[in-house]
């Protein structure tokens, strides 16, 4: 159909991308106070010139508002533990993605490790670089708010909305973007509880922003964001784990969620608050059900008897745990759970097993480690 364009449907798209544009403009200038206009503005004008012709139906699409795109954004590491997990991560975005509903676009692998890994033909890759040695005081995952500061200043990102998103996400029914106008979309952790740190968290949001309620109990991922908004939050999310780092109180009171309360507080400090989706993913062994959730988040161990009864804490007769596999990824073709097993577990391992039996050469990488 497209082949036979008339003119009168030229002129049609020529409209939507004035109306695009005018838009887009309008947003920059309503947004972005702080980040540079100027190349923002330039980024934009350059890619709706450089479309050709054969680009225009989605653009169309665009234009007439029927989809939010999103880049997925996954910052990773070079270590092992990090590469199977994101292959099996990119294996599981390439079959939801143009599934119906699915809003998801563009996939950034945003590689921290300084320099390029085996894996940059696999996946799409952005490098980046870590903090300055020692600067992470052990705590790798401080180098994320970095690496999105990086990320975001020097590529070239045609959505306008990011995913930021984990290794251990794996995508099991086709997203939609969830946020709606300023507000971005994101997952309430329970064990992230502004208000019961009150006096801590003072120090790092004074009074006249407002109440910590303002904080919302969320970390940065996973989180559906403007771009515009996460160029805003970056730097201050940077700024502000590396004073919770270094603020001994701090440190040992958030331990291992530091970074997550200091997106939580950068946001905010911002004004940005996010609207929370229970559906956003889910947690096996704690939630049993996939249902229309849209991310499986493999972070704790699933461990069972032959009978199919939990055992948290516990090594299981039966096992599926990420950190079993520090040093190198699993073997394809992991063994079943037991009768009895909760939906959600067999679905990931399932899905894991599916990844691991279509990704070339998975066996050459638990030899090369
Ligand atoms: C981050 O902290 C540095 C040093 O304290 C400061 O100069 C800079 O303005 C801060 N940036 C943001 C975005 O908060
Ligand atoms: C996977 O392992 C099961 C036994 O656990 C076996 O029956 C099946 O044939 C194996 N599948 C593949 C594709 O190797
Ligand atoms: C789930 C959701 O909010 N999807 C929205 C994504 O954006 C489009 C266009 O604005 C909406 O129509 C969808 O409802």
């Amino acid at each position: 159909m497209m082949g036979k364009a008339s003119p009168f449907l030229l002129v049609f798209v020529g409209f939507g991308f004035f109306i695009a544009s005018y838009n887009f403009f309008t947003m920059v200038i309503q947004n972005q106070k702080s980040v540079s206009t100027n190349q923002l503005i330039d980024h934009s004008a350059l890619s709706l010139l450089a479309d050709p012709v054969v680009a225009m139906p989605n653009h169309l699409k665009k234009a007439r508002g029927s989809k939010r795109l999103f880049h997925v954004a996954l910052t990773a590491t070079d270590a092992p533990y990090s590469k199977w997990q994101c292959r099996i991560m990119y294996y599981w975005f390439k079959k939801v993605k143009n599934m119906e509903g699915s809003e998801m676009a563009g996939f950034t692998r945003v590689l921290h490790s300084g320099k390029p890994d085996n894996l940059m033909d696999e996946i799409p890759t952005f490098v980046v670089d870590p903090l300055p040695a020692g600067m992470d005081r052990g705590y790798v995952v401080l180098n994320r708010p970095w690496a999105f500061v990086q990320w975001l200043e020097k590529a070239k990102i045609e959505e306008d909305y990011i995913l930021m998103a984990e290794p251990d996400h794996i995508f099991v029914n086709p997203l939609p973007n969830l946020s709606r106008g300023d507000y971005p979309a994101a997952f309430p952790f329970f064990y992230i509880k502004p208000s019961e740190n009150e006096i801590l968290l003072r120090k790092f949001y004074p009074e006249d922003k407002g109440p910590v309620t303002n904080i919302d109990p969320i970390g940065n991922s996973p989180v559906i964001i403007k771009k515009s908004q996460l160029e805003r939050i970056a730097p201050t999310w940077m700024n502000v784990s590396l004073k919770m780092k270094e603020d001994p109180e701090a440190d040992k009171v958030f331990g291992w969620v530091l970074e997550m309360y200091a997106y939580a507080v950068a946001s905010a400090f911002h004004g940005v608050q996010h609207i929370l989706h229970k559906d956003f993913m889910i947690q096996p062994p704690w939630d049993l059900k996939v249902g229309k959730s849209f991310i499986i988040h493999y972070t704790y161990g699933c461990d069972y008897s032959l009978k199919g009864e939990l055992t948290y804490g516990k090594i299981g007769e039966w096992r599926f745990d990420k950190r079993s596999h520090i040093r190198g990824p699993p073997p394809r073709n992991i063994s079943l759970p037991p009768p009895g097993v909760p939906e959600s577990v067999v679905r990931l391992v399932k899905m894991v097993n599916e990844a691991t039996a279509n990704i070339p050469g998975w066996e050459e990488g638990r030899k090369l480690k």
